[in-house]
């Protein structure tokens, strides 16, 4: 007979090995010759801060595949140096709205002419990503000078990110749109959402409701208003100098991938024989300025509006994101934070999207609290950092296994790990993947 431990392993052997064959095989039927959908029905384009984490996936499969889910991502790099938040697929405009005609983006100087794109942008993660698919084979990354390739991109892109979007003079970015911040519906943005008008002259189509609950989806109420903001970003020409645009948001989970990217630009720039250190002085610029973000009461960062200087007063996950960051001052808090009612409280299987204890909170409703995959392997990743490696673990195993376990989807139930939104969603795939290569490597 094994002894227990032995058994143990074998089976974890065995689970990974399935999780791996799943992943790899939904990452497969959503790759399109350049690049991976995020879902074949629901996303049927290229996503910026997606692409990152599925690259991040592939590149332990498919070293050259992640190389180009990146070159395709950079194909749609415009001249100021924004890295759109999607790349439209020209055959699938009726198939997600708004879409390629509705931004018309090679009518806007700067964008690029051989692919259509949207004006927005999305959370900056690509230089971390980029830095780890290098470190997940330095070899085959240096045959292809996967880095030379990709550092000059990835500064122009932080140019711009550091300069037309310092909005409010803080050293921090500002996202334009929810759709920036990745996490579209949070409660971060309710309360300037409030003032923005819901009467955009497009006509609201709403594919998205075909491939998943509207009980799961924003409102069409929302929809109107992401409308409205997507419609006047673009008829100033996506120029950033609008003077009373009214949705300036300084988000912390936006803030710490700036940095946490800084920090990787650096590591790219030595591995170049770069200088290195004025990344570094970036990173740390913009860790002093999250300062201001940081709520004592709630235990976590917030997001600040900066057209009036307003910190919102809501606990989210974007709010323990700068558990990533090295020199942040505030772990200790943001550990409690995170193991506290308002989010694991000892029984939750993922990190919720939002604080628990709120009376909005909603379990089922896309980044009003449900766990989302990309978030926890996150908060893991920082967990490791932090030499929690149990509790890191038991983030991971529950990523793979509840991967596995629903079909890969785009979101579950923190406690109960029920499954909601759409299936074989590509992050969740390559980030289950990415979990069993970790494990496996001492
Ligand atoms: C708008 C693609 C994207 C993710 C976002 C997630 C969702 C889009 C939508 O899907 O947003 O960008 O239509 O709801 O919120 O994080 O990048 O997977």
């Amino acid at each position: 007979m094994m002894p227990g431990n032995v058994r143990a392993e074998a089976d974890q052997a065995e689970l990974d090995a399935r999780i791996a064959a799943r992943s790899i095989a939904v990452l497969e039927a959503n790759w399109r010759k350049t690049h991976t959908v995020p879902a074949a029905g629901l996303y049927p384009h290229q996503w910026s801060w997606d692409s990152s984490f599925i690259a991040v996936g592939l590149s332990r499969v498919s070293p050259r595949r992640a190389g180009q889910e990146m070159d395709a991502l950079f194909a749609g790099q415009w001249e100021d140096g924004r890295l759109p938040q999607i790349i439209f697929d020209p055959h699938r405009d009726q198939d997600y709205a708004p879409g390629a005609s509705f931004w018309q983006s090679r009518k806007i100087p700067g964008s690029p002419k051989q692919v259509d794109t949207a004006g927005l942008v999305q959370p900056p993660n690509h230089a971390w990503a980029v830095w780890k698919i290098h470190q997940a084979d330095p070899a085959e990354s240096r045959r292809r000078s996967f880095l030379e390739r990709n550092y000059p991109r990835l500064v122009h892109w932080h140019e711009y990110l550091s300069g037309r979007r310092d909005r409010g003079g803080s050293g921090l970015a500002c996202i334009v749109h929810p759709w920036e911040s990745g996490t579209d519906n949070s409660p971060l943005w309710d309360t300037v959402m409030t003032r923005i008008p819901a009467d955009c002259k497009t006509t609201l189509d709403r594919p998205d409701l075909q491939h998943a609950d509207a009980g799961e989806r924003p409102s069409q109420k929302e929809y109107g208003k992401y409308f409205w903001m997507a419609e006047r970003y673009r008829d100033h020409g996506c120029d950033d100098a609008d003077p009373d645009y009214p949705f300036l948001m300084e988000d912390p989970l936006f803030n710490t991938l700036l940095a946490v990217s800084e920090l990787a630009l650096a590591d790219i720039a030595t591995e170049l024989g770069l200088p290195g250190e004025a990344h570094r002085d970036r990173a740390q610029r913009i860790t002093t300025a999250l300062e201001e973000l940081y709520v004592a009461e709630l235990g976590c960062y917030s997001a600040r509006d900066a057209t009036d200087g307003s910190v919102v007063h809501k606990a989210t996950i974007n709010g323990l994101i700068p558990l990533l960051l090295p020199d942040q001052v505030h772990t200790q808090a943001l550990l409690e934070t995170l193991n506290g009612p308002r989010f694991m409280n000892g029984n939750a299987l993922m990190v919720p999207s939002y604080d628990a204890t709120a009376e909005d909170h909603n379990p089922a409703l896309y980044w009003r609290g449900p766990a989302w995959f990309n978030m926890s392997w996150m908060v893991a990743e920082a967990l490791e950092r932090l030499g929690l490696t149990e509790e890191a673990a038991f983030l991971r195993g529950n990523i793979g296994r509840l991967a596995l376990e629903h079909d890969f989807p785009e979101y579950v139930d923190p406690w109960t790990g029920a499954a909601h939104g759409t299936r074989s969603f590509s992050w969740t795939a390559a980030l289950a993947l990415e979990t069993t290569y970790v494990r496996s490597t001492p």
